[in-house]
C-alpha cells in the first residue's frame, strides 16, 4: 500500500466532511494492521487541523466544523477500540474535558491509550464539573485525575482543580495530568501539574511514570 497517499485520503476525509470515507479508511488501517497513532497523526489529524484552521479565519462555519469533527471522530473511535488490550492491571485513572468545554475526540483517544496500557479509566465525559472529578476520584481511590481542556478560556479550570484539591485535602494523595491543544509542559508546571500529556501515547507514558512505572 502507498502510505503516503492513504494518509493524504485520510486527511481530506475529514476536510470533506466524508464520514463514510473515513470510516473505510479506518477500517482498512485496522485490517492491515497500521498503527493506529501514526494514521491519526499523520492522516486524519491533519485533516481536523486544516479545517479547525479554516474556522478560526473564519472561512468555515460551525455546521462545516461539526460535520468534519463527526468523520474525526467515526474515524478515531474505529482506530482506538483496535488497540490491543493490556494484560498488566495498573493504576485508576478518572478523567474528563474540563467544564464549559464540549470537545472530547482528543481525550476519548487519551482514555483508549490508557485503557490499552492496563489502566481502569473512569471517563467522566465532556463539560464535567470540576467537583464531579473529585467526587470520583474519592469514590474510586483513583491514583491519578486527567483533564483535558481544548479553549483557551476552560484552560483556567485545570488550575482551579488542582486548588480545589488542595482544598479538599487530597492534592498529596491524587496525581493531576493535564492535556489538550492550548495546553503545554510549561502551563503543566505553572499550575502545578504533576504531568502533561502532548497526545495520547504520551499521556498513557506519563500515567505510568507517575506510577512509577515509566
Ligand atoms: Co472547536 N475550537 N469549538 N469544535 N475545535 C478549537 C479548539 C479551536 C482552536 C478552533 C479554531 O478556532 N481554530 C477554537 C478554540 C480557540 C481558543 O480557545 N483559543 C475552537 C472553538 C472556538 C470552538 C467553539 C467555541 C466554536 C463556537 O461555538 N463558536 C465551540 C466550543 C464550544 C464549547 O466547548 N463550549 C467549538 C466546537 C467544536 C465542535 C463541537 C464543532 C468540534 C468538537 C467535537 C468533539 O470534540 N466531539 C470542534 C473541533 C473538532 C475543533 C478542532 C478543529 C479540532 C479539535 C480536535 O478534535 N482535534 C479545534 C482546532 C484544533 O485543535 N486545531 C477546535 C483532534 C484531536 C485528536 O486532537 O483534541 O488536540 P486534540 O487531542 C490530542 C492532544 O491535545 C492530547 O491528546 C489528544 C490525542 O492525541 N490531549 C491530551 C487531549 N486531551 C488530553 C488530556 C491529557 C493528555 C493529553 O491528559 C489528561
Amino acid at each position: 500500500m502507498d502510505t503516503e497517499k492513504f494518509l493524504n485520503e485520510a486527511k481530506e476525509s475529514i476536510k470533506g466532511a466524508d464520514k463514510g470515507k473515513a470510516e473505510e479508511l479506518a477500517k482498512k488501517a485496522v485490517a492491515e494492521g497500521m498503527d493506529p497513532l501514526e494514521v491519526i497523526n499523520k492522516g486524519f489529524r491533519l485533516g481536523i487541523t486544516e479545517v479547525g484552521d479554516l474556522f478560526g479565519k473564519g472561512e468555515l462555519f460551525l455546521p462545516e466544523l461539526i460535520l468534519s469533527a463527526e468523520a474525526m471522530k467515526g474515524a478515531t473511535d474505529i482506530l482506538t477500540s483496535a488497540l490491543p488490550d493490556s494484560a498488566t492491571k495498573r493504576g485508576k485513572v478518572v478523567i474528563g474535558t474540563a467544564q464549559g468545554d464540549i470537545h472530547d475526540i482528543g481525550k476519548s483517544m487519551v482514555v483508549s491509550f490508557l485503557q490499552a496500557n492496563g489502566f481502569d479509566v473512569y471517563d467522566l465525559g465532556r463539560d464535567v464539573e470540576t467537583q464531579k472529578f473529585i467526587d470520583k476520584a474519592k469514590e474510586i481511590d483513583a491514583d491519578i485525575i486527567g483533564m483535558s481542556a481544548l479553549l483557551t478560556t476552560t484552560m483556567s479550570v485545570q488550575k482551579t482543580l488542582i486548588q480545589e484539591l488542595k482544598k479538599a485535602g487530597l492534592r498529596e494523595k491524587v496525581k493531576v495530568m493535564v492535556g489538550g491543544a492550548p495546553a503545554t509542559q510549561r502551563w503543566a508546571d505553572r499550575i502545578g501539574a504533576d504531568a502533561y500529556g502532548v497526545d495520547a501515547a504520551d499521556a498513557a507514558k506519563k500515567a505510568m511514570e507517575l506510577l512509577g512505572e515509566g
